[in-house]
């Protein structure tokens, strides 16, 4: 295959050709699908353009134009396209094509894993099942008749309602009409074997959605979660904005081989069996939220990208962004908002900040795209969703919901873009978000200067900010963005002080804000306010800022804004830590410190809050404050400092660790917020304590022994084997020996593996990959085992390049199989340029050792360009 270009967002020209109708008939067989694809075309505008339609790794077997075979001198074939030379401005054309599902182990198009016939069309998936104007401003109406290769393939799904089903030739058939036009990379099929899980959801308009789950037989004991969870989704988009489901069926299907979390296709979603299976025994209390969050997500994608939909990819982060916002909002609305929001920041922090640092940096709406795959990010998936939460920041609940209508109203059954969204926000709204539109445009993390001062004289606040945005490939030169900035104030004794705005909002480079309050209430003579600023991190920005110790401590404990709270603790450890790598001295503690953490583990605060401030920043985060990323001195400091508190603090911990022990074993497993929360202290308390010392080993292994549910048995193991603990062998045996076979749970034994800190952490994840339950074939063996292992600070960087070595040879093994998956392991290497010099050698030994490998992935080839160059 050809290298792919590199296209432009400038160069978007509106489609030439466009098609109303498509009938499929989809001939299913495992080595020899065959394709009928009938189109009815419409050309578009005056012109003689030739009719171009996408298509690759497929055979064409026939072409008729308006029911007549076209001459051989009227079309023409290539490794990616179809051209076919009409003079009609309306027609109707058929394409017979034939693909292999087996061999396609990339999981994109037509695929058969396991027995399953599956599909997966975004971005550019469909044209590897047939020819076709595969992009997302071409809406057709869809009908598909899939048929089956035999009788062992009961279930036969496609978009939309049955409208057909019946038998031709001893194979059966059913024939699916969606009646909402749609863009092809929402085009599913699935043809499988598998248990059922029914249900019905009644819409406030009274009516009835069948709402049908198929999971992998023998597993209908762990799939009643993700019902529940669906049905509370369909309920919450109509309370919180008004939406309501439009078809008659909604299904989805649960499969163990894709490459990501879930896909919306319309009426009929794909997923990732981790996103759907789990009972107590089998999934912890984060699977269960991610089960919700994820069947959120894709069920709220049916507004908001598939009846609104993007028009070209440059506009992916339309429709994830949102989407993300809102299945945020549908998780905190439904548990705990803080313990959400503070999750939700750390993967801004320790992900997105590094991709926005890098030479894969690109603005949440892209302006160049090699590979599409390559920018489902988390910079235009999390980083977007921050900008949607700041427009919601800007114009508070009534003006978001407002624009939200208009949105909807404006544009349903469209195809549009970012700057449709906006526009309908500052149109409801009366607003200008000239300014704001930056955070479409430009890359890289703002950086905020703040310094504040209290005018005693005028009782009023002074803060000064000044904001700059760092070069990012590409873009040289930035402009100020609109960054809005939640402010609070308290006494130095913690009572908070009212004050006359608490949003301010930073559009120039320096700023200076007038803020009056109630100051003369609540402090004394010579006192100053101390003030928390970015509450509820209100911008996705860092922030630079001289705050004493002791106003953190203040905001640690008294900060009105969860969030605040949480981060001051994060400043007060990231400080330490980062001090002592520049001043190549070993983190201490304090009596300050450790005192304020005492009194939180003993407070009553929400255990989940103790549990989110006693975790320590991740060693990528931390890193985020060097230029150059002292990765081992980051490591061990981190690893010293969480020593510290145990040995400080292991008493404390130690009482209210079996304080809650004994509270959860008075009754079975709930999966309530106060369980949830519970557990979570509970466990990272054990993790504590495990390394305070051999004195402990036992409450791991009591742990992990007596326990009723899989977030205990989990927790334990790992506070075991990352503690490396004497028992952690035993323990990981043990586990084997319960679990091997059962795949999903062995992927938490895979992972709680790569993540350790031992010496023998690299050869243990080279045999593993032997393990009969691993395989290079199943990208959630990839993720658990090895992306997971890029993620291991301590030893992927380990000073020989043996983790680097590893993890190269890996992504060369998976250049023809799976691209998408190996580009997503090469993430690892994208900022080699932050390390030392021996490292940075090693690494980009790797990377030229993958950029010489013959029919490098355009996937891969993309990556390794922008970082070898960049
Ligand atoms: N839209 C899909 C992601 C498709 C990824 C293609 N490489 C899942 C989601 O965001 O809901
Ligand atoms: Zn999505």
């Amino acid at each position: 295959m050809s290298q792919k270009t590199a296209k432009y967002r400038k160069d978007y020209q509106a489609p030439k050709f466009t098609i109303d109708t498509v009938n499929l008939v989809v001939e299913l067989d495992k080595t020899h699908t065959r394709v009928t694809n009938t189109m009815t075309i419409k050309r578009q505008g005056d012109h003689k353009d030739a009719l171009v339609l996408d298509g690759e790794h497929i055979q064409l077997e026939q072409l008729a134009l308006n029911g007549k075979a076209v001459d051989a001198h009227k079309y023409e074939i290539d490794d990616a396209t179809l051209t076919v030379h009409v003079d009609d401005n309306e027609f109707t054309l058929t394409v017979v094509n034939t693909l292999n599902p087996s061999t396609n182990k990339a999981l994109e198009g037509l695929y058969l894993a396991e027995g399953t016939f599956c599909t997966q069309c975004e971005a550019e998936g469909f044209r590897r099942i047939t020819y076709y104007l595969d992009r997302p401003d071409v809406l057709a109406t869809f009908t598909t008749k899939v048929i089956a290769p035999n009788a062992d393939y009961p279930h036969i799904l496609a978009n939309g309602n049955s409208v057909e089903r019946g038998e031709e030739g001893g194979k059966p058939f059913v024939t699916w009409h969606d009646p909402y036009p749609k863009p092809s990379y929402l085009f599913a099929l699935v043809c499988g074997d598998f248990d059922l899980l029914e249900d019905t959801f009644v819409t406030r308009e009274g009516r009835e959605v069948a709402l049908q789950l198929f999971v992998d037989k023998g597993n209908l004991d762990r799939s009643e979660h993700a019902m529940v969870s669906l049905k509370n989704a369909m309920r919450w988009d109509e309370e919180r904005f008004g939406l309501v489901y439009d078809l008659d069926i909604y299904m989805i299907v649960a499969v163990d081989f894709f490459n990501m979390g879930a896909m919306e296709n319309k009426g009929l979603n794909v997923f990732n069996s981790k996103y759907v299976l789990a009972n107590p025994k089998t999934g912890t209390d984060q699977d269960f939220l991610n089960i919700e969050s994820v069947i959120g997500h894709e069920y709220f994608h049916n507004w908001t990208g598939n009846r609104i939909t993007c028009r070209d990819w440059f506009q992916l982060s339309l429709k994830e962004g949102l989407t993300v916002f809102r299945d945020q909002e549908f998780s905190s609305d439904l548990g705990s908002r803080a313990v959400n929001r503070i999750q939700n920041v750390k993967v801004i922090r320790s992900h997105q900040f590094t991709e926005d640092a890098g030479p894969m940096a690109h603005p949440i709406r892209p302006d160049k795209v090699v590979e599409m795959n390559n920018f489902y990010t988390v910079t235009v998936y999390n980083k977007g969703s921050e900008v949607i939460r700041m427009m919601h920041t800007l114009l508070g609940e009534a003006g978001f919901q407002n624009g939200m209508k208009r949105y909807v109203e404006r544009h349903d059954g469209a195809a549009v873009t970012c700057e449709d969204f906006v526009r309908a926000m500052e149109d409801a709204n009366d607003r200008d978000l000239s300014v704001f539109r930056r955070w479409y445009e430009q890359a890289g993390t703002p950086n905020v200067q703040v310094e504040t001062s209290f005018d005693a004289e005028k009782q009023q606040l002074v803060v000064n900010t000044r904001q700059t945005i760092p070069a990012t490939p590409g873009q040289p030169e930035k402009l100020p963005m609109h960054i809005p900035m939640r402010i609070s104030a308290y006494s130095p004794r913690g009572e908070q002080i009212a004050l006359s705005d608490n949003l301010l909002e930073l559009t120039e480079e320096r700023q200076t804000f007038h803020v009056s309050g109630a100051f003369a209430q609540q402090l004394n003579e010579n006192e100053a306010p101390i003030i928390s600023v970015f509450d509820d991190f209100s911008a996705p920005v860092k922030v630079e800022r001289d705050l004493p110790e002791s106003a953190l401590l203040t905001l640690m404990a008294h900060a009105n804004d969860p969030v605040s709270r949480w981060d001051a603790a994060q400043q007060l450890f990231t400080r330490r830590v980062v001090d002592a790598v520049k001043t190549q001295t070993t983190v201490e503690v304090d009596e300050a410190l450790v005192t304020a953490c005492e009194r939180l583990i003993t407070s009553d605060t929400d255990p989940a809050l103790i549990a989110l401030t006693l975790t320590l920043p991740s060693a990528a985060t931390v890193g985020e404050y060097f230029e150059t990323i002292q990765i081992d001195a980051i490591v061990q400091n981190l690893r010293q400092l969480k020593r510290h508190l145990a040995d400080q603090l292991h008493g404390t911990m130690g009482a209210r660790y079996a304080e809650i022990y004994q509270q959860l074993q008075q009754h079975d497993y709930r999966l309530s917020g106060e369980d949830i929360a519970l557990r979570q202290l509970q466990n990272v308390l054990l993790s504590y304590l495990t390394v305070a010392g051999e004195n402990y080993v036992n409450l791991s292994q009591t742990q992990f022994d007596n326990a009723s549910n899989m977030t205990d048995r989990l927790a334990a193991l790992q506070a075991s084997v990352w503690g490396n603990a004497t028992n952690a062998t035993t323990l990981i045996e043990a586990f084997d020996k319960q679990w091997r076979g059962d795949k999903l749970v062995m992927d938490k034994w895979f992972q709680t593996q790569a993540l350790a800190d031992t010496d023998g952490t690299i050869a243990n994840v080279k045999a593993l990959m032997n393990h009969p339950d691993f395989s290079l074939d199943n990208p959630n063996r990839i993720y658990s085992l090895l992306a997971a292992f890029t993620q291991n600070s301590a030893r992927f960087h380990q000073f020989d390049g043996s983790g680097y070595e590893l993890i190269g040879d890996v992504i060369c093994q998976l250049n023809d199989k799976n691209p998408q998956v190996a580009s997503r392991l090469i993430s690892g290497f994208m900022s080699w340029k932050r390390y030392d010099a021996e490292r940075q050698a090693l690494m980009k030994q790797q990377l030229e050792k993958i950029q010489a490998l013959p029919n490098l992935a355009s996937d891969l080839q993309e990556k390794i360009e922008n970082s070898l160059t960049a």
